[in-house]
């Protein structure tokens, strides 16, 4: 398994907002690789799928209707611990305890409307990855 890279999508709030530069500015500068990118709105089944692990949880229905309310960005990122550097370079799920300067802390407005995505390990990383890109779509 490959384990220098990260999943992630720039949510329907970021890209509404107009800060879809922006992130990839970020992202870029912060010394990931883009591997793989796409453009796309996902169905409520196909966001109820990608969000299967957090089915019991109460936000579930919000969290699946709101990743399917407008395109998203998903990619695929490369960097030497990529799974941790991206987390830090997104800051904490919850903006208003996102760390100054990170991507949440600038262009989320709330927990559900947090902006981004990031993969929480290596093994989801290789999943969600997946779910969105065949190995013919990925460098
Ligand atoms: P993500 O998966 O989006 O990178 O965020 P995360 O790991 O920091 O958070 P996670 O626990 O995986 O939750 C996924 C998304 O669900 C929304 N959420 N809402 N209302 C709530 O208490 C709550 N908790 C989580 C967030 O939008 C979070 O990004
Ligand atoms: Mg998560």
């Amino acid at each position: 398994m490959v384990t220098n890279r990260t999943f992630t999508m720039i949510k329907p709030d970021a890209v509404a907002n107009g800060h879809i530069g922006a992130i990839l500015d970020d992202i870029i500068k912060g010394g990931f690789k883009i591997v793989a990118m796409k453009y796309i709105q996902l169905s409520p089944e196909k966001a109820g799928e990608f969000y299967a692990v957090h089915k019991e949880r109460g936000f579930y229905g919000e969290l699946v209707s709101f990743m399917s309310s407008g395109p998203i960005v998903a990619a695929i990122l490369e960097k030497d611990n990529a799974i941790e550097d991206f987390r830090k370079l997104i800051g904490a799920t919850n903006p208003a305890d996102a760390a100054e300067g990170t991507i949440r802390n600038k262009y989320a407005k709330s927990i559900d409307a947090n902006a981004v995505h990031g993969s929480d390990s290596d093994e989801n990383a290789q999943i969600e990855g997946s779910f969105y890109f065949t190995a013919f779509e990925r460098f």
